[in-house]
């Protein structure tokens, strides 16, 4: 809508953000509307963008966080002032964290009062909040500079390390009014928003010659490869030199698992006798114990794949560096390759192959036993055997033994499927992700959540209803964080921390806004239950009944937990047989 005076045509804020996102190829927003942005989201949708409304901020967060990882758009979300945008930020964070790119843009509230902290209606200093958040956080003070404004925002997000961008839009210039010309002209198509970085020459030698020395080497894949989209040169790569590969959570399926060079099911070993590592798209953070011993072999060498020059030596001295983006930076590899490379020796692999075997055995028993009640990995086993008929299908995945189990034993084929806890191990990514993920992909998607976890995104449904999104949720109802039997050390009528609702139904809940609900305690219920969800192609949630006394304190995270009052004498030792 443009309003005509006599001179000028004029436009406003509002239309100038709608046409700068579209123009940079922005098509869908995820939020939660409210003054001032209930029109922003309104015109948005009237000009052909799609606008998904959220029940909550953090969800829609985490919807835009994960569309940007998977299409390396960075992903939108758009919330009110003050609260909705403080419920974002959670999920802004988690971003940054994880290396994702995504823009939140809230709208703001008056800067005159708000700096004088004279109490406007929803008031807050939010771009200062977000700064240590954030990847990089801007304020729009004239409509003349929305334009750019988007532009340095999808820029900061893309570029570089991926991360979160917030975005800050005063009332006043969202209504501001500016004549035609002038807002057409002030527009930013960003041209090349990731640039390629192609690595140094010295850096690929340097890299090779290690490379070449090496008696036990290892491929580390994580999530920053998957992200670039670089599927067939890494392919490639591991496949020409024959190294075995590890893929962390979310790096799973960039080969497929069942793969026969990937040592997963041998990864203990690996860490503790590999020599020469190639991290590619991987950081040496917790998820890898800091690369250190007792994990890892104290004179093991790195080279290190990244976009982040200053990740290089966070935790480990590195040898060999090579920094640029990783399609650049693997096929650089690649074409240095000497003989010398090729083929580890025969006395490695088949110390990976021994032990993989081993480790697959001890996995099969657990799998081949039924429990009933249903243990993780019986309702697990159910849920892979359906799952190896559809490699396209999203796997969503938190909790803590739900998310552990899960990861080890859900095979994925096919690059960028697997979606989870992340970096920070944070709950409360399920249905935003699966939200985000259905959205930009139109594939089903699979949620699997403890019975802890969904519950902190759990509303939803509804949004996953109303849109009518081939989303399944299978909730892990164990009736607790971590189990559900522990006992109240005081004797008190209150449950312990750690115990919720057993006999929680709920599968009733998704009923509620018209989705299909099932209740299943044995892992031919729970397969039928799943084909057929995920055939319907229509919203469905699966109440799974787990036995409560199956699971184990911080799920594989014991050591992280040390001083745990709870100790389960009868609980085995996992220790890590496929992480
Ligand atoms: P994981 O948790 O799977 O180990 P991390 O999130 O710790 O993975 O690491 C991802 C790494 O990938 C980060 O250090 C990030 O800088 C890097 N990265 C992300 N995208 C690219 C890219 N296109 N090229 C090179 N490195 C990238
Ligand atoms: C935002 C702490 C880690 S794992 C978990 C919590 C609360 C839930 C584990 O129980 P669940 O899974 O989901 O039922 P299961 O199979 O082991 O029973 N708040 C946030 N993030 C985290 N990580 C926590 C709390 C936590
Ligand atoms: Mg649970």
């Amino acid at each position: 809508m443009t309003i005509e005076s006599e001179q000028t045509v004029l436009t406003d804020g509002f239309h100038l953000v709608v046409d700068a996102l579209k123009l940079n190829g922005i098509d869908t927003i995820y939020g939660v509307v409210g003054i001032p942005i209930t029109d922003l989201a309104r015109l948005a949708q009237a000009e052909g963008m799609r606008y998904i409304g959220f029940r909550h901020e953090q969800s829609a967060g985490n919807a835009a966080a994960i569309a940007g990882y998977l299409t390396q758009k960075p992903g939108v979300c758009l919330t009110v002032s003050a609260p909705g945008f403080l419920n974002g930020m959670v999920a802004l964070a988690n971003a940054t964290t994880n290396c994702f790119p995504m823009i939140l843009i809230s709208g703001s509230s008056d800067r005159a009062i708000v700096d004088l902290q004279q109490g406007d209606y929803e008031e807050l200093d939010q771009m200062n909040a977000a700064k240590p958040y954030a990847k990089a956080a801007f304020r729009v003070n004239r409509p003349e500079d929305i334009g750019i404004g988007i532009a340095r925002a999808i820029r900061a997000a893309v570029s570089g390390r991926p991360g979160g961008v917030y975005l800050d839009l005063p009332a006043e210039v969202l209504r501001a009014a500016l004549d035609e010309q002038t807002a057409a002209r002030s527009l930013v198509r960003v041209v090349d928003p990731a640039p390629k970085q192609i690595p140094s020459r010295e850096s690929v030698d340097r890299a090779i010659e290690l490379l070449a020395r090496a008696q036990r080497p290892l491929v580390i894949l994580g999530k920053g490869a998957a992200y670039a989209q670089a599927d067939d040169t890494i392919r490639a790569f591991i496949e020409t030199t024959g190294i075995p590969f590890l893929p962390m959570s979310m790096a799973k399926g960039l080969l497929p698992d069942d793969h026969p060079q990937s040592a997963a099911a041998a990864r203990s070993l690996v860490l503790a006798q590999a020599d020469v590592v190639v991290l590619i798209g991987a950081r040496l953070n917790w998820l890898l114990g800091h690369g250190k011993a007792p994990q890892w072999s104290a004179t093991a060498h790195f080279i290190q794949v990244d976009i982040s020059p200053t990740e290089i030596d966070s935790n480990q001295p590195i040898a060999a560096p090579v920094v640029g983006d990783i399609g650049s930076c693997v096929t650089a590899l690649l074409a240095g390759l000497t003989l010398a490379c090729l083929q580890p020796p025969a006395a490695w692999l088949d110390a990976i192959a021994t032990n993989k075997q081993h480790n697959a055995e001890r996995m099969a028993a657990h799998l081949a036993a039924t429990a009933s009640p249903m243990d993780f990995y019986t309702a697990l086993r159910a849920i892979r055997d359906v799952l190896a008929d559809r490699p396209d299908v999203y796997v969503v995945n938190e909790g803590a033994n739900t998310l552990d189990f899960g990861r080890n034993i859900i095979d994925m084929r096919l690059p960028r499927k697997r979606l989870d806890a992340g970096t920070w191990g944070v709950m409360g990514i399920g249905m935003g992700y699966a939200i985000g993920a259905a959205t930009v992909s139109g594939k089903p998607v699979v949620a699997i959540e403890g019975d802890s976890a969904f519950g902190f995104s759990g509303m939803e449904i509804e949004t996953i209803c109303r849109y009518q999104l081939p989303v399944v949720i299978v909730v892990f109802n164990n009736g607790g964080i971590y189990r559900g039997d522990d006992v109240n050390r005081s004797g008190g009528a209150d449950v312990a921390p750690t115990v919720l609702m057993k006999s929680a139904r709920y599968e009733k809940l998704i009923e509620a806004f018209g989705g299909a609900g099932h209740y299943v305690s044995d892992p031919q219920g729970l397969a039928k239950a799943l084909s057929e969800s995920i055939a319907s192609g229509q919203p469905a949630l699966i109440n799974c009944v787990i036995d409560p006394a199956t699971g184990t304190e911080s799920g594989h995270l014991k050591k992280l937990n040390p001083q745990s009052a709870a100790t389960h004498a009868a609980e085995p030792q996992r220790n890590d047989i496929k992480r």
